[in-house]
């Protein structure tokens, strides 16, 4: 099935499409409190996405945890996680190789230090930011793929985007091993697509 009248079968950004950035945090990069194994590498993966989708004036959003320092998730606390992602902290900072336009939206979540909340749409006010852009289409990619990634792009297939989910561009946690490819399975059985940048046509 094609998807273009070309029949090239590439995928054509358009209006109502966005970028979601998942938790691109130093704590989730090599070296962080929370270090995704190989996490940098998604960096300048998304760098292309970012210029892409910038250059079309396509919206570019980011989620980032933004724990308070009791945060109930962590160790101190009988949580899973060692600290990380603390509100305000060199390591709750954006990786900074990453070019983010001054344009972009940033979404802070898991604020509140008795709740836990991987998915970028939990009290933040995503969604209805995103419908209020009139945004439908959300690409998404980020760190990490068995946490909030998933979580994320389980609460957008449910709030009604459709989402396209940038497989080049995540890396898994992995506690245990195949959570990753579990949660890719996951998130295409619950109606994401999984994609790659060479997938996107070229427009210009
Ligand atoms: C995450 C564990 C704890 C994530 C956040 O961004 O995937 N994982 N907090
Ligand atoms: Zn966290």
């Amino acid at each position: 099935m094609s998807e273009t009248p070309d029949g090239s079968g590439a995928l054509r950004l358009r209006a109502g499409d966005a970028l979601l950035l998942v938790d691109l945090q130093r704590d989730f990069l090599p070296g962080g409190a929370l270090a995704v194994p190989d996490g940098d590498r998604v960096v300048p993966v998304l760098a292309r996405y970012l210029d892409r989708f910038a250059s079309l004036g396509l919206a570019i959003c980011c989620t980032r945890d933004w724990h308070p320092p009791d945060h109930v998730s962590f160790s101190s606390r009988g949580g899973p996680w060692p600290p990380h992602g603390v509100a305000g902290t060199p390591g709750a900072e954006f990786a900074p190789e990453l070019q983010l336009p001054v344009s972009t939206q940033i979404f802070s979540k898991a604020t509140e230090p008795e709740a836990e909340a991987y998915s970028g749409f939990e009290g933040t006010g995503l969604a209805a930011s995103l419908h209020r852009q009139g945004i439908s289409r959300l690409f998404v990619g980020g760190l990490a793929t068995d946490y909030c990634v998933q979580a994320t792009v389980l609460d957008a297939l449910r709030e009604g985007f459709e989402v396209l989910l940038l497989g080049d561009a995540v890396r898994a946690v992995e506690l245990e091993p195949g959570d990753g490819e579990r949660a890719l399975q996951l998130m295409r059985q619950a109606g994401a697509r999984i994609i790659g940048y060479e997938q996107l046509a070229g427009q210009g």
